[in-house]
């Protein structure tokens, strides 16, 4: 059958870092299955239903061919590997920008194997973005900073609206 990997995030919102990883994922399977959760340490600004639509809509937007071997989906389940289990999923692929980045990564992709053998990948983040967070975008955008580089132009849109800009 088809190789199969989620991208899991809050994507509160989607930067260009996340598309980035995205795309590239979608190198390395033949679907992939963007899982966008409620992470309960954080507090979001845009709810689970606007997150998955912005993702949807910035893949639609986009003319990169990869983008249609991407699919969006709110994560139900509450454990990420039984999402990858409901979506047939043997593979989670996610970004690394540091090693702030590793250290917090590493002790989820083993308790991920340990509790069902699925593998965790991780991509490189262009260094373009290595600097692009969800949270620093959202406070640039708050204190009226550009961000024009940071997000696709439907998110900035969103984050402009939101923040009453
Ligand atoms: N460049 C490269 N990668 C990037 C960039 C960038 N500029 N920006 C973000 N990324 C990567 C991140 O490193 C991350 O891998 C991914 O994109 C998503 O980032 P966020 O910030 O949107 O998402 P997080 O970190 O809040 O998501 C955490 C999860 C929801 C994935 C995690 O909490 C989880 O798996 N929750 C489900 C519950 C569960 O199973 N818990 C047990 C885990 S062992």
């Amino acid at each position: 059958g088809p190789r199969r990997a989620v991208c899991p995030g809050s994507f509160d919102p989607l930067t260009l870092g996340h598309l980035d990883v995205l795309l590239r994922a979608a190198d390395l399977v033949d679907e992939v299955h963007v899982a966008v959760a409620a992470n309960p340490a954080k507090s979001s600004l845009f709810t689970a239903e606007e997150r998955v639509a912005l993702v949807r809509e910035v893949l639609a937007g986009t003319e990169d061919p990869r983008a249609g071997r991407v699919r969006v989906a709110p994560m139900t389940a509450g454990l990420l590997v039984e999402h990858c289990r409901e979506v047939g999923a043997g593979m989670i692929v996610k970004g690394l920008r540091s090693s702030t980045d590793y250290a917090y990564e590493v002790p989820m992709a083993l308790m991920n194997r340990d509790l069902s053998g699925v593998e965790t990948v991780f991509v490189v983040g262009d260094p373009r973005y290595g600097h692009v967070s969800s949270s620093l975008v959202k406070e640039v955008a708050r204190h009226g900073g550009g961000i024009a580089h940071a997000v696709p132009s439907l998110v900035e849109r969103a984050l402009r609206e939101r923040l009453g800009r």
